[in-house]
Parts: structure tokens; sequence; C-alpha cells
């Protein structure tokens, strides 16, 4: 490691410290103080290296926020910070039967990414005692997050799980939900009140506009005034989409419950058989051949969303695509739509840049985002396209060290926006840098070895 990287690794480090509360990490210092759910995920990846932990008690904290249907809430409320809002009033979660009594939570979900984050901590810790007790502790969670998925949100039985909200996506205002939110009007009186502290703390300009967040608001109201009842939902929702990104991650995180289980000498093939006929309908349902990239399904209008985002890669991660569609979508990505190496281009954008409404500093409309940077790594370098992934690894580096841990990139100059001194962006780009040096503990170093071996191999069409 040069000098460099071990002052980026301190200094992401201390992203994460500043953001630690105690029991969990905020994603950002004000303008998200609470516990979110893919954000604690990515960060306990980060942690894992130099932190076992910090890293195991984040996912903890964070389960203890799941519903007893096995829901996990996108966000589990710190109750010391009652000034934030849309806050626990907005959700009205103990309406529903099966909400936590003693904490207070939101009631919609976030991409399933826990099972992977679960493992990747358990291989890198340096106490494997404590580290298989922990595996112990949170199989059974995870099992129940997954069985709630596969029961409440695949009505058809697709091995497709489906969104009812945008913020279940994890990209609140892509354009990937433009037209169905469109067609969505609310009735009078039926878009509750509410107070936005995060147009206060960045930008306004961009973040979701109002008219985004009514529609926001009103499925938080129609969930709320159904006591968050799922076959009730399912009926009325106006919002019910396929996701790619979400199914892809639920797709890997299977796999990874699948290990645990292996490890734990529980049994594996439920897990299996869910990653199995998820990758085979993310293949046959979401696939656009014309475009080669994979697109989301409207489940109200019974059609695809031809809409091109950078999400649309990521079942390369999770390697879903055959060899041939890889290398397609590859030469997809590898054009000035996304991110072409032979042109000046800092790393993939969320959006295509050739599509109209495309901006490089709107939030998810366009900017660039390390998780997905990080998720599309990995898959590239599953595939064996080294000289792409490598371009990706290093801007997960380069963009923090030159312009500070935000939260996204301008990805036609570069320059941060959103919040400063942002979790996930300084967890993944410790999860790189960590993977890319030499481990501390010998353990560390076999698990290494395992680890990447299993990433490399394991079902790779
Ligand atoms: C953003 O989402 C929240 C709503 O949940 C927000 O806009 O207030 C998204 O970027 C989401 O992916 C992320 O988990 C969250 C916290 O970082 O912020």
């Amino acid at each position: 490691m040069n000098s460099n990287h071990a002052q980026l690794i301190r200094q992401a480090q201390a992203v994460l410290n500043d953001n630690w509360t105690g029991t969990f990490t905020k994603p950002a210092p004000r303008l998200y103080p609470h516990q979110w759910s893919w954000d604690s995920a990515f960060i306990a990846i980060g942690r894992a290296h130099y932190d076992q932990v910090r890293a195991e008690q984040e996912l903890r904290t964070l389960f203890r926020g799941q519903w007893d249907n096995g829901l996990l809430p996108h966000i589990v409320f710190n109750p010391k910070y009652t000034a934030y809002s849309p806050g626990p009033d907005f959700w009205q979660t103990d309406r529903s039967p099966h909400a936590p009594h003693d904490r207070q939570t939101s009631g919609i979900v976030q991409p399933p990414i826990h099972a992977t984050a679960v493992l990747h901590v358990y291989q890198y810790a340096q106490d494997q005692i404590a580290a298989t007790a922990f595996l112990a502790e949170m199989f059974p969670r995870l099992r129940s997050w997954h069985a709630y998925l596969y029961r409440e949100r695949d009505p058809h039985g697709e091995a497709l799980i489906y969104l009812r909200h945008p913020w279940e996506s994890g990209q609140d205002n892509s354009p990937i939900w433009d037209a169905v939110l469109r067609r969505i009007q609310p009735p009078a009186g039926q878009v509750p009140a509410y107070r936005r502290v995060d147009v206060e703390i960045v930008n306004a300009e961009e973040r979701p506009s109002n008219a985004e967040y009514d529609r926001y608001a009103y499925l938080v109201h129609l969930f709320a005034s159904q006591n968050y009842d799922e076959s009730r939902i399912r009926q009325d929702c106006p919002f019910l989409v396929q996701d790619v990104l979400f199914n892809t991650l639920l797709c890997q995180a299977n796999r990874d419950l699948a290990e645990i289980a292996r490890i734990l000498g529980e049994d594996a093939t439920p897990f299996e058989a869910w990653a199995e006929r998820t990758a085979q309908a993310i293949n046959t349902k979401l696939w656009n051949d014309e475009h080669a990239i994979y697109v989301d399904f409207d489940l109200r209008m019974g059609e695809p969303i031809h809409t091109h985002a950078a999400a649309g890669f990521a079942p390369l991660y999770a390697a879903i695509p055959d060899r041939d569609r890889a290398q397609r979508m590859c030469s997809y990505l590898n054009t000035a739509c996304f991110c072409g190496l032979d042109e000046a281009c800092y790393a993939v954008p969320s959006y295509d840049k050739h599509e109209p409404n495309y901006s490089p500093s709107h939030y998810w409309r366009g900017p660039i985002w390390i998780s997905i940077n990080w998720l599309l790594y990995r898959g590239l370098l599953r595939y064996g396209f080294h000289k792409y992934a490598h371009w990706v690894q290093q801007a997960i580096v380069e963009l923090p060290q030159r312009f500070g841990f935000y939260e996204y990139y301008n990805s036609g100059n570069g320059q941060g926006h959103g919040s400063d001194h942002f979790s996930w962006t300084a967890a993944l780009l410790l999860d790189v840098l960590y993977e890319d040096s030499v481990p501390r503990q010998q353990n560390a170093a076999e698990n290494k070895v395992k680890r990447n071996s299993y990433l490399q191999t394991k079902d790779l069409p």
C-alpha cells in the first residue's frame, strides 16, 4: 500500500468514526441522522476489514428494528434525533401488528444486501469464534427477511420481488420511476402534511421535486391507512415495480445465505433454489435484447419500463447474464452513453447521458454514485473485464481523494454533491483499498483467497 492510500484509509475511517452513534453509523452527519438499511450493509462491508466489533454491531442494531413478519425496514429511527422530518409520525407504523414495540421504524424496505454483508464480516473476521456466533445469530433473521420478500412481495410466484415505493429501490428520484409517478394523481386530502429537512441542508434543486415528494407521501399515507397489510396494499397500490437492482442483490444475497447455512451446518438448498429461480426470472423477464441492458417491469401496466439506468448493468454483479450478454452489456457501458474508456469520463453515471432528462448533478438522475460503481466493479471482475473493472476501481478511490467523501459526484466535472462526510463512500473505498493491500492477519489472507475464488467461480454461466 502506498503512503497516499494509507492516509486515505485514515481519512475514510475518520468519516465512519465521526458518524458512529455508539450502536450504528449514520449515513451522513446531518442529512441522514438515523439508520438506513442498505447504507448499514455497505458500511459493515467497509468496517469488516479493520473493526469486526462495530461491523457486527452495525448489522445487529439494524436487525433489532426487524418486524415480526420478517420485513427489514429501510429506516430505524434514532430516538435522539427528533428534529428529523419526515419522522415516525409520518410513517405511523404502530398501525401494523408486525412492527416492533420498542423501536420506531419506517414501513418500507431497501435493497437486500444484508446476507452479503454478514458473510463478508465473517470472512474478514480476526476473531473467528465471535464471528461464527454472529453468523448463527444473524442466520434466522436473514432467513426470515428473505422469506418475507418471497411470501409477501411476489404474488404470482415469479421469484421477482415487487417494490411499492421509489425509496425501496435506494434510487429515490431515478428516471426509472418518472412514468409510473406521473400516472399517480393523489386524490384531494390524501397527501399527508410533511416537512422536508433535506432541502434545508443541501441544494434543494438537486433533491427530488415537491411533486415527486407529494407522491412519495401519498404512497406512505396509503400504506398506513391499510395498516401495512400487504394483501390490501398489493390490491390498491399504484406503484408496483419489479426492479433489476433489488432482485439482483437478492439473488446474490441468497447465494451468500446458502454459504452461511453451509458454514453453520444448516440446509442451504432453499436459498440456492431462490437464487437460481430469481436469476432465471431476471434473465427471462427483465432482459432488453435490443439495447443489451436489463430493465424494470411495471406490474400495474404489465409492461417493461424502457429507461436505461446504470442499475440495469447490476446483474453482472450476481453473474446473472451469460458471457455473450455480459460482453454486449460491457460494450454498451463502454460508450459515451455511460463511460467510454477512450473519452474523458470519471466513472459510470447513474443514468444514460444521452437520454433527454439526464443531469450530471441531480441526485439519482445522472451523477456518479460510489455504491453503483462498486457493484459494477465487482461484476466486471467476475467476467474478467479487467481493464474496465480497474478503471472503475480507480474512480472509487480517486473521486473521494480529489473531491472529498461526498454522497455523489457530478458526472461532468467530478465535483462532490449532496452531503459531505458520506459513510458508504468511505466504507466502499475502504473495501477496495483493503482488498488491494496485504491483509494484516494470516487468517484474513486465507479468507481473502477463499472469498476471491468464491466470487470468481461461483455460478458463473
Ligand atoms: C436516500 O434516500 C432517503 C429516503 O430513504 C432520502 O432521500 O431521504 C437514497 O440515496 C438512499 O439510497 C439512501 O439509502 C438514503 C440514505 O443515504 O438516502
